[in-house]
């Protein structure tokens, strides 16, 4: 079985319907990941452990969701060198701008690679991985350019009365 070397994550279960998106991309392109809940304020201690492996388990990309205070994916480029690609989750009370604001604005010297609010930024994030690993994957880089082509392709030139 190919190494794993997506890591996708996120503060709560109820953030897995947006982060299902990162991953529907991941298997169409046939990128092996993982799934884990790790909170920054409910499982610190995890996030901790999975900051502290993440390099040394091969990791190449982690994808970090969150919602509201969203410090997960700050915390997470702070505690390993694998770079983080951060999801903005919506949320009911402030529709995702608290949570764009918590992941975008990091200090100079811990970057995270912070996607539009929600779905489509979850389905980014999933792209932008694949496109990093892409970079020394000729097989993964052909079906990406594929997948973009084939994007292209669907979008018609005309619009239509339904
Ligand atoms: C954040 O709090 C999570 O990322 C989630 O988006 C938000 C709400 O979590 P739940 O109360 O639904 O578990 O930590």
């Amino acid at each position: 079985m190919a190494e794993i070397e997506v890591g996708i994550i996120m503060g709560s279960q109820s953030d897995w319907p947006t982060m299902k998106e990162a991953a529907a991309i991941l298997d169409e392109l046939e990128v092996p990941y993982e799934a884990r809940i790790v909170s920054a304020h409910r499982t610190p201690d995890r996030l901790w452990s999975y900051g502290r492996e993440a390099a040394g388990r091969g990791l190449k990309v982690i994808i970090a969701g969150a919602g509201g205070a969203a410090h997960l994916p700050g915390m997470m480029a702070s505690k390993t060198r694998v770079p983080v690609i951060g999801v903005p989750i919506q949320t009911r009370a402030l529709s995702g701008v608290d949570s764009l604001y918590s992941i975008v604005q990091m200090p100079r010297g811990f970057p995270v690679a912070t996607m539009a609010i929600g779905a489509a930024g979850a389905a980014n994030a999933g792209l932008m991985a694949a496109a990093i690993l892409a970079n020394d994957d000729a097989a993964l880089a052909a079906r990406l350019e594929r997948w973009r082509a084939d994007l292209s392709a669907s979008i018609p030139e005309e619009p239509r009365d339904d």
